[in-house]
């Protein structure tokens, strides 16, 4: 809070007392006036009109009035967090940028979103995620502004106001507020096949993660790493969770929606408060020109991933997010991301993408916060020393000293300062090897032809996963392509394109849409059969770990106080986190005596939050929870959403009414159950809900 000034002798000689003097945090005007009542507008007498001259009315609405600043255009929801990234391997041979020195500690700065809804809207629609990372690295800072998908859905920036009008609410009647499930997405996606390889992934559980924290990030683009020599190696840049990848499903990402539309937000800031730090690992895919050159995809195609067994992944650095904001305005909203910004020793690519991204975020910055001086703000500084001839705008808040404003200038000779310099040796330089394209310099409004192929890479995720997500993905096409209400010809136009990709798969959905098979679309160019890789399933790269997890623990009056004692234990042994829920949350009466107070409220804590859960019940307990529906839901969806449940035998008659069926998710409170809560169980899905 703003001080007035200190004691301060007036001419006159009396001393006038500050706020400070009274020992209090004085309330101010922005100017600094102290204000004497923050209760009551100055009126023309007790019942009076407000004068105009109440200055510290004025001043309060006026600002308040500005409070909003417009939301991106997309990735408008996020959530971010502070945080360190560690590097761990010596790259120097790859790479001269100081962030990869081994051991070199870098400030951070992530934020997690989703693209197609408002600031406002839900954390858990089916929708990619954005995964930004600002490093505040010594030369400078380093925006990588990647997705949890490693694709993107079109090839060249020229497509990018295309996507997002058609996938953002339609524009006469202002809804879907959020998720791609309506006529202007699927007209458009079907009209443009580049995009059916990141649809694969959009229709997977890619987008339902369970947590920021159990998602991979993606720089997506190719660029280039540049060694001290200027020698260039072209890379793809991966975030790998340290908690393993984990989605929800799409019934309980529904059911998310309503029971806390913060879930991801929510999760990300109670992780980093209770210490919990979420990690990631950074991967680096390092390929030369000749690997380019051989491959069947163009590594310049955004629309394209190189194979984790063609090119492994690299690790070569931690990040740990360590501290929540303490403003969610003056950071999180405020926080301007620039693919531009980048350091000596990496490099970009000549992605067509990639190459219209670097002028649109500089240019979205001015409309957002409403100034070319939006570097000054204090998320958005750099840490290390920085300084030009950039002069004035609007919202200056430097007061550069002397007359130096341009350059070359000769006031040094003259005894002044005369400003910064520009540094050949350590400066950023564009790197000049060649990059495998056509760079004649000829002007073309071309697309080239090593991008045709839309389906081969498509192909590949779809065979790459376990049966469940294949049905996961049909099933996904068929309830979106079934929201498309008026364009009868979208859903058969869809699957027209399918065909490409996989019989199979194009029959399922046609069949979940109960429409004839259509004929195949004549393809840009015919795909090949790529080798499938593990890589590209959630299923294949989950760990069997409560780290990370939560397990619900629903209790009674009457519940036994050991039992519940026994499996919090065990929860948290296994690194978990044990939540309390019972009818009323001043808690229950144990069986011994004693008043257990819960985390939640059994209504207002769905099993949809939770990975697991544990019912523990005494029999007359058992018996109130049969007239409760939020209790028969509560273990009928954890049964849906496939998870553990350990319950005590009291428990019994309510596993029945929900209609669990025993499988090798349903134990008892024994260890069996602690192993269970770490884990999914997706063979009990086709007995619970038709799949395509
Ligand atoms: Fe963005 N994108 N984008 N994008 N994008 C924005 O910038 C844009 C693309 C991504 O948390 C905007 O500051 C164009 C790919 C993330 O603040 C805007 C093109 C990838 C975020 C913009 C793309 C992304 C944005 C909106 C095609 C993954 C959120 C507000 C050429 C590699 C960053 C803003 C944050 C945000 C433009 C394509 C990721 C309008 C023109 C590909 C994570 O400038």
């Amino acid at each position: 809070m703003t001080k007035p000034p200190k004691t301060a002798q007036t001419a006159g000689g009396e001393t006038h007392q500050s706020a400070e003097d009274l020992g209090v945090d004085a309330l101010t005007t922005n100017h600094g006036v102290p204000i004497s009542d923050n209760q009551n507008s100055l009126k023309s007498g007790t019942r009076g009109p407000t004068l105009l001259e109440d200055f510290v009315l004025r001043e309060k609405i006026f600002h308040f009035d500005h409070e909003r600043i417009p939301e991106r255009i997309v990735h408008a929801r996020g959530s971010g967090a502070h945080g360190v990234f560690e590097a761990t391997d010596d790259i120097s041979d790859l790479s001269k940028a100081a962030v990869f020195t081994k051991g070199e500690k870098t400030e951070v700065f992530v934020r997690f979103s989703t693209v197609a809804g408002g600031a406002g809207s839900v954390d858990t629609p089916r929708d990619v995620r954005g995964f930004a990372v600002k490093f505040y690295t010594r030369e400078g800072n380093w925006d990588l502004v990647g997705n949890n998908i490693p694709v993107f859905f079109i090839q060249d920036a020229l497509k990018f106001p295309d996507l997002v009008h058609a996938v953002k609410m339609e524009a006469d009647r202002g809804y879907p507020q959020a998720g791609s499930a309506h006529d202007t997405f699927w007209d458009w996606a079907s009209l443009m096949p580049e995009t059916t390889h990141m649809l694969m992934w959009a229709m997977s559980d890619r987008t339902l993660p369970r947590s920021f924290r159990t998602m991979e990030g993606f720089g997506v683009h190719t660029f280039k790493l540049v060694n001290a020599a200027g020698k260039a190696s072209f890379v793809k840049f991966h975030w790998k969770p340290r908690l393993g990848l984990q989605s929800t499903i799409w019934d309980e990402a529904l059911k998310l929606q309503a029971a806390d539309n913060d879930y991801h937000r929510r999760d990300l800031f109670e992780a980093i408060d209770t210490g919990d730090y979420p990690q990631w690992d950074l991967g680096i895919q390092v390929f030369d020109e000749a690997f380019a050159n051989a491959q069947p995809y163009d590594v310049l195609d955004a629309t394209k991933l190189i194979p984790e067994d063609d090119v492994p992944v690299r690790l070569i650095g931690t990040l740990t997010l360590n501290r929540n904001v303490d403003n969610f305005f003056a950071e999180t909203e405020q926080v301007a991301f620039l693919p531009s910004n980048i350091p000596p020793g990496i490099d970009f690519s000549n992605d067509p993408l990639l190459q219209g991204r670097l002028f649109s975020y500089l240019d979205t910055q001015n409309s957002r916060l409403g100034t070319t001086n939006f570097h000054q703000i204090p998320i958005n500084a750099p840490r290390c020393p920085f300084g030009n001839f950039q002069r004035d705008g609007k919202m200056q808040t430097k007061v550069p000293k002397g007359r130096a404003n341009y350059e070359p200038n000769s006031l040094a000779d003259h005894g002044e300062d005369g400003g910064p310099r520009e540094s050949p040796a350590i400066g950023f330089s564009t790197v000049n090897a060649a990059t495998g394209t056509d760079e004649s310099g000829d002007k073309l409004r071309v697309r080239s032809e090593s991008f045709s192929d839309h389906y081969s890479q498509a192909r590949l995720f779809y065979r790459s996963q376990t049966e469940a997500e294949q049905a996961h993905i049909a099933s996904s096409f068929v309830f979106e392509l079934s929201k498309v209400g008026l364009l009868e010809q979208v859903p058969g136009r869809m699957v027209s394109n399918l065909l490409n990709v996989d019989e199979d798969l194009a029959k399922r959905v046609a069949a979940g849409l109960n429409i004839p098979l259509p004929m195949k679309a004549p393809a840009a160019k015919e795909p090949i059969d790529m080798e499938p890789s593990d890589a590209l399933s959630i299923h294949k790269n989950m760990k069997a770990t409560l780290e990370g997890r939560a397990v619900g623990v629903l209790i009674t009056d009457g519940t036994d106080a050991d039992e519940l004692a026994a499996i919090v234990e065990k929860v948290r042994k296994a690194k978990g986190k044990a939540v309390i829920v019972a009818p009323k949350v001043g808690g229950a009466k144990l069986s011994d005596g004693t008043q257990q107070k819960a985390d939640g409220q059994l209504a207002g804590t769905p099993s949809q939050i939770f990975d697991a859960v544990g019912i523990i019940l005494s029999e007359d307990g058992c018996a109130a929870m049969l007239k409760e529906g939020a209790a028969v839901e509560f273990v009928m969806n954890a049964f849906g959403h496939l998870k553990a449940i350990g319950a005590n035998d009291a428990a019994q008659p309510l596993l029945d009414k929900a209609g669990v069926v025993p499988d090798d998710g349903v134990t008892g409170l024994d260890s069996k159950f602690v192993k269970a809560a770490a884990q999914r169980f997706y063979a009990r899905e086709p007995s619970v809900r038709t799949l395509a």
